[in-house]
């Protein structure tokens, strides 16, 4: 029997120090620890009563403690008008005496507090990247996709399809934030399964893809490579993107948690796997493959309003606890993914594994599947199948109104504050209560 480089029966590619089978890391967004450098950060969040002396109290408490801070942060708090918010950075990583530092500001100063850590513990925001660059930390965190894929994943049995996928996990593996996507020769046999998907597919867009997909298609063909005979290179179009709406790909080597995923959403960096899809199965896959991105996700990323909402998605993710996270998970599936909108009197599909399957496409605007509006207190708690079509679809009525409504469901994330994204710094910045 088969089995992957990490000792498990998937084909993550990973050794098995980073596969995420492991023990109890084996966990949609549980955290392993993995800082760059060995001391660590630790970040909280606090905010204190305006009063003279009020910030010195709390500094010579770490003083005493012997802890370095290497960082600070401070803004009038907008919540409440007399008091004052700080973000420290300390150096560390376990630091003992923290937890009876934490007590102390909290009882003996009277102070609101709250770390922001990578490991999972309670009472803590999760850790989440504050900068573009900190997205290199997820390159060795692949989710397996799980037994029951595993299993019957067509290129299982096939070791010359893994032997590729180790070449594309390898590629994304060494990838850093700012380098160009390196390029890729796609195999006589690998191009023949894009031209099968892109020839099927191109003839479904006109009648069941929405507006916005079938305005930005030509652009790709005539600036990106988009061709039958030809698989497009991510750095084409990671520039392309970029020209239209800010948002970049980043290789990547498989399935992160979607924690992570909806992270890079924040950052409007998409991640991208290179590979494709086994030769035997071009009609549907349940995984992300290059025709599923280029195909399905890329078009709608050059649309300024689409890419507004996806972002935004990936701003209500950073540091929500688990349970909202699978939310906003399960908002994405049924909107990023699977989403059906309304034009005029007809419905289309906006949904990158709609626009991406040669089968599902068709079946998803057929009599068979249900149809509901889009509403997030139901959408986000639906369960769904992942490795078949969908029994249910949910439609929107227009990208801004699904944005609308997710602002409003962000809104009810418990959250101890608030982010926006600078995009001249690249970062997010968490203090802002705008
Ligand atoms: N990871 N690489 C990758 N691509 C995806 O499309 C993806 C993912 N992780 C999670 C995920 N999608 C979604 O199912 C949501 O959980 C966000
Ligand atoms: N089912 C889609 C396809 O075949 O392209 C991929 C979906 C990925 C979530
Ligand atoms: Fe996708």
């Amino acid at each position: 029997e088969e089995v992957s480089l990490c000792g498990h029966h998937c084909l993550c590619n990973m050794d098995s120090q980073h596969c995420k089978m492991n023990g109890d890391s084996f966990q949609e967004s549980s955290y392993i620890e993995d800082s760059p450098n060995k001391n660590g950060v630790i970040s909280l969040i606090f905010s204190l009563k305006e009063e003279v002396g009020a910030l010195a109290k709390v500094l010579r408490t770490f003083e005493e403690k012997g802890i370095n801070l290497t960082h600070i942060e401070s803004r009038p708090s907008r919540l409440n008008k007399d008091e004052y918010e700080f973000f420290i950075n300390l150096e560390g990583k376990n630091v003992p005496a923290l937890d009876n530092i934490i007590k102390s500001l909290r009882s003996d100063i009277g102070a609101t507090v709250h770390e922001l850590s990578r490991t999972k513990k309670k009472d803590t925001v999760p850790w989440f990247p504050r900068s573009i660059q900190e997205l290199d930390r997820f390159a060795n965190q692949i989710l397996s996709y799980g037994a029951e894929l595993d299993a019957d994943h067509p290129g299982f049995k096939d070791p010359i399809y893994r032997a590729r996928r180790k070449e594309f996990a390898d590629i994304a593996y060494n990838y850093r934030h700012g380098q160009p996507i390196p390029r890729v020769t796609y195999t006589e046999e690998e191009k023949k399964t894009w031209g099968t998907v892109f020839r099927e597919l191109k003839t479904l867009y006109p009648t069941h893809a929405c507006y916005e997909h079938n305005h930005v298609f030509p652009l790709l063909e005539k600036y990106c490579g988009y061709r039958e005979d030809n698989i497009p290179q991510l750095e084409d179009i990671s520039n392309f993107l970029q020209s239209c709406t800010g948002f970049r790909l980043r290789p990547v080597a498989g399935l992160l948690s979607s924690r992570d995923f909806l992270a890079g959403l924040a950052f409007r960096v998409f991640h991208s796997t290179q590979y494709i899809r086994h030769a035997s199965k071009p009609m549907y896959t349940p995984e992300p493959d290059i025709c599923h991105e280029l195909l399905g996700h890329v078009p709608l990323f050059a649309d300024p309003s689409f890419a507004q909402f996806s972002q935004e998605i990936g701003l209500a993710s950073l540091g929500a606890p688990d349970d909202f996270i699978e939310k906003l998970a399960t908002v994405y599936w049924f909107t990023v993914e699977f989403g059906l909108c309304k034009e005029g009197d007809s419905l289309k599909a906006y949904g990158a594994g709609l626009l991406s399957s040669f089968g599902e496409l068709q079946y998803c605007l057929s009599s068979k599947p249900e149809i509901q509006p889009l509403v997030l207190e139901k959408t986000s708690v639906q369960k769904y199948p992942v490795t078949e079509f969908q029994p249910i679809y949910y439609v929107a009525e227009s990208f801004k109104d699904a944005k609308d409504k997710l602002r409003k469901f962000a809104q009810t994330i418990p959250r101890p504050f608030s982010v926006r994204y600078n995009p001249y710094t690249q970062r997010i910045e968490v203090l802002d209560n705008a």
